[in-house]
């Protein structure tokens, strides 16, 4: 094992026992890490290092515009804050609380910098949830946007291990920007291992405690390495966008590490509405976007108000993107989906495709470096066309902190991602539904998302969720909740016309025998309809 830099041994004491792993390959060359590695110097520092210090890094609210160099200053003297005033050893757990702005980013990086572990939490987590996350990891400190405070002060009162809290956007006198000035623009970075834990980012779980997955400086190294010059293949002149926050590994990755992995610039935005989001496209030149299949969805009918001509890539991820979503983009913008499969056990994307080989209603193939396949109920590798468990390995999986339910996540060594998929004859994974949303309705199983697709192809639909509902005589039938577009009006008669457009489209056993019109659908943060949350409020 290689020397860790860590003082303070947690999370090496914390993960799981070796033979509990999935199996990690690194066969590819731009995967042979040294020994030493810390992501901070590679994906920041370097830029400087090489005289590139003056290209455009962030832009944010307000005309803020940093360069890679101001990146890098106000990390080290952030870095400076949490080690000489707030008293952090290397290995501390370190919580960030925030939008997305270059501030947070910033402190992102201080958080590498120092050799600390960065534990970046949502937004919208409250006191209790706050509390799970602080007492899980164990947090000493936290930096955090003051005008999130309120959360992170109830939590705080009930959480003796966090030490210090540092406020930033702030104008106090102990606030993260007082405190910095009055630090050095120079730090030498902890000489972390490869294999130090660098983040902890806990799961968008639907139910049951939040499990925090432990990542590497080598995972962050090799998640750039592997799904962006294979499938986005980005230019240092591109100005990247998107919605996802930087909590997510989604956002991080697609908003922070990929750009800077390139010497490309990023907008981070503190709303990333979708009514926000078009704007910005126009008003930043931005020409690669990161959102979720809802996002696009709710983007597309306003694609015309805005002058969308810089943008080359849109990239979709967080849940599966229904063939009548990429078709209304295309049709919208002439841009060809990107889709991608990650998930905070593997950090990113591993299944995805570049636009010239999409595939409607089909994720793609195992993006190099990584390895998949659809498993039995007995673990053995399915043929081509049938349903099974979907398992894949590569340079990143699953380790999560202190938690019996690594067991359900790894088998044999390969990750199981909990979603039910089948290939092709031609080697694509198609997704099926989340393993546990499968309806089984009079002997027959049915994947909600297939019959979500097929009533998204109908007009009046704008969004859908499909869940089974108990039902005496079938054990469940499926049940359609809708979202109309404007202009439609609900009725027995759209009712009506929905179920028989349904049997039309797919397998008329699938149609929806309940169907609910909605105004909304419940969904998180991250854009994934919280289909529990259908079923307990089924009527
Ligand atoms: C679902 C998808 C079909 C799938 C994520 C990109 O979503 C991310 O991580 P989470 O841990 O959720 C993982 C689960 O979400 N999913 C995500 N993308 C797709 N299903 N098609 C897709 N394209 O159930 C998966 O198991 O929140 C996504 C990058 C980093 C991420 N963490």
């Amino acid at each position: 094992m290689i020397a860790s830099a860590h003082l303070d041994t947690f999370t090496r004491d914390h993960l799981p026992a070796p033979e509990l792993w999935p199996e990690l390959i690194f066969e590819l060359p731009e995967l042979q890490f040294p020994e030493r590695l810390n992501c901070a110097t590679e994906l920041l520092d370097r830029w400087v290092e090489q005289g590139q210090g003056e290209r455009l890094c962030l832009q944010g609210a307000d005309g803020l515009r940093w360069t890679y160099a101001e990146l890098q200053r106000q990390a080290n003297r952030i870095a400076h804050v949490l080690v000489q005033d707030l008293g952090l050893v290397s290995g501390n757990r370190v919580l960030l609380r925030g939008a997305n702005t270059a501030e947070m980013a910033a402190c992102w990086f201080a958080v590498q910098k120092v050799g600390a572990v960065a534990v970046a939490t949502m937004p919208l987590l409250r006191a209790k949830e706050l509390q799970q996350v602080i007492a899980k990891a164990q947090i000493s400190h936290a930096l955090c946007d003051h005008r999130l405070a309120e959360e992170l002060q109830l939590a705080q009162a009930q959480c003796p291990q966090l030490r210090s809290v540092c406020y930033f956007h702030s104008e106090a006198e102990d606030g993260l920007e007082a405190r910095a000035a009055r630090h050095s623009e120079v730090f030498a970075n902890v000489d972390t291992a490869a294999d130090d834990c660098c983040l902890i980012a806990f799961t968008s779980g639907t139910t049951g405690a939040p499990k925090g997955t432990m990542h590497f400086h080598r995972d962050v190294m090799a998640i750039c390495r592997c799904w962006p010059p294979q499938m986005l293949r980005p230019q240092p002149d591109d100005v990247f966008i998107g919605s996802p926050p930087l909590a997510f590994t989604f956002g991080l990755g697609g908003l922070l590490l990929f750009p800077m992995t390139v010497g490309a610039s990023t907008v981070l935005l503190e709303k990333a509405s979708p009514e926000a989001l078009l704007p910005a496209i126009a008003r930043f030149g931005a020409s690669v976007m990161f959102t979720a299949p809802t996002s696009y969805r709710a983007m597309a009918p306003q694609v015309g108000n805005h002058d969308l001509s810089s943008l080359r890539k849109c990239v979709s991820a967080g849940e599966a993107l229904p063939a009548a979503t990429r078709q209304l983009w295309k049709e919208a913008t002439g841009i060809e989906l990107i889709d991608g499969i990650g998930a905070t056990e593997l950090l990113h994307i591993f299944i995805s495709h570049d636009e010239a080989h999409a595939k409607p209603g089909a994720t793609g193939v195992p993006v190099r470096g990584y390895r998949a396949c659809v498993l039995d109920e007995q673990g053995q590798v399915l043929p081509a066309g049938q349903v099974g468990r979907l398992a894949v390995k590569g340079p990143t999986g699953c380790r999560y902190l202190a938690d019996a339910r690594q067991r359900n996540y790894v088998l044999n060594g390969w990750n199981l991602t909990g979603d039910a998929y089948l290939v092709d004859e031609q080697g694509y994974f198609v997704y099926q539904a989340r393993t546990d949303d499968m309806i089984i309705s009079g002997g027959y199983n049915i994947a909600g998302p297939e019959v979500e697709a097929a009533l998204l192809l109908h007009p009046a639909v704008a969004e859908c969720g499909v869940i089974g509902q108990p039902d005496e005589e079938r054990g469940q039938i499926v049940k359609a909740v809708v979202v109309l577009r404007e202009g439609f009006t609900p009725g027995p008669e759209l009712h009506r016309e929905l179920q028989d457009f349904v049997k039309a489209t797919i397998a008329p056993y699938k149609y929806p025998r309940a169907l609910e019109f909605r105004s909304s659908l419940p969904r998180t943060e991250t854009g994934k309809l919280q289909r529990f949350r259908l079923r307990s409020q089924a009527s």
